[in-house]
């Protein structure tokens, strides 16, 4: 049988594509074990400096799979304890994960599966995809983030909208907006997100991942506090080997070879 996840370890990065084409990706109890065990195996290995998550098929991911809702022996569904488990976790891992995370939205990305892609770094989509806050069609809220995550991105307006409405938001209206980073014509799409992500995993990796704390507390903190974060920081930062390769590369006028790590 296929895995339902497929890690292809590359040159200083790892490609993650969610492998249930047939179920649009959604997922089951194993996806949500196989993504979490591959998300905590490269949190582990200093020698991955950046992650490439999409989906197989036609679609990037269609949330939870409504055929495989864990039931109790009384028939009754206790979805907070699946959201709990597995959603809620996963979120965190993808927003505590001290690398750059980039989506490549290959196709319809519906429900949890468009608040992932949303709580990834860098989001790219084909420009067929398109996100889907399907939540009010089932009777649920929408969860993994997403009414932490789209307001900031969009604004309460739309967020709002897009979620009472459960109306899909191209991937166009996604770039206009300000939900993800650009749109990519739909063939060119995966070249382009494994392009980007190996770029990723050249640069100061140790420094994007500051960044990337910085910015995930930005939204939460005042002004003072966060200039304060800034300043240690930054001071750790320049206490790496990195920032004296990046300088003398400067100096020197060549490309730098970034090691990533703090030490
Ligand atoms: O435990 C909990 O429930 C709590 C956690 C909740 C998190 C959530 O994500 S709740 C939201 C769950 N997701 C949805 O409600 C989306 C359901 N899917 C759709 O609305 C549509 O499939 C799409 C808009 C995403 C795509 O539409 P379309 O027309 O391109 O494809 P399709 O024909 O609907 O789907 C293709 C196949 O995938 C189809 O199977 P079939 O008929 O070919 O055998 C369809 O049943 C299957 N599929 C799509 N989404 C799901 C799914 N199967 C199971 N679960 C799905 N979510």
């Amino acid at each position: 049988m296929e895995p339902v996840l497929l890690v292809d370890a590359r040159d200083g990065w790892v490609k993650l594509t969610l492998n249930r084409p047939t179920r649009l990706n959604s997922f089951d109890e194993a996806l949500h074990v196989a993504l979490a065990e591959a998300l905590d195996a490269i949190a582990a290995n200093d020698a991955v400096r950046a992650v490439l998550l999409t989906g197989a098929g036609r679609g990037f991911c269609a949330g939870q799979d409504l055929s495989a809702v864990p039931t109790a022996s009384d028939g009754s569904h206790d979805l907070g304890a699946v959201v709990k488990r597995y959603y809620n976790p996963l979120i965190l891992r993808l927003h505590r994960l001290q690398l750059p995370v980039v989506c490549a939205v290959n196709g319809v990305a519906a429900g949890a599966g468009a608040n992932i892609a949303f709580a990834c770094d860098i989001v790219l989509a084909a420009r067929s995809a398109k996100f889907i806050q399907a939540f009010a069609k089932i009777g649920l809220v929408p969860d993994s983030g997403g009414t932490w995550t789209l307001p900031r991105l969009v604004g309460d307006a739309r967020a709002r909208a897009l979620m009472m409405l459960g109306e899909p938001m191209t991937a166009e209206q996604a770039e206009a907006w300000g939900a993800i980073w650009k749109v990519c014509d739909d063939d060119a799409l995966m070249a382009e997100a494994e392009r980007l992500t190996a770029h990723l995993a050249t640069q100061p990796t140790f420094a994007l991942g500051q960044t990337k704390l910085l910015l995930n507390g930005s939204s939460t903190t005042d002004l003072a506090r966060q200039l304060d974060r800034e300043l240690d920081y930054q001071r750790a930062c320049g206490a790496t080997p990195d920032y004296t390769e990046g300088v003398a590369a400067f100096t020197e006028k060549r490309t730098p070879r970034f090691t990533g790590r703090a030490k």
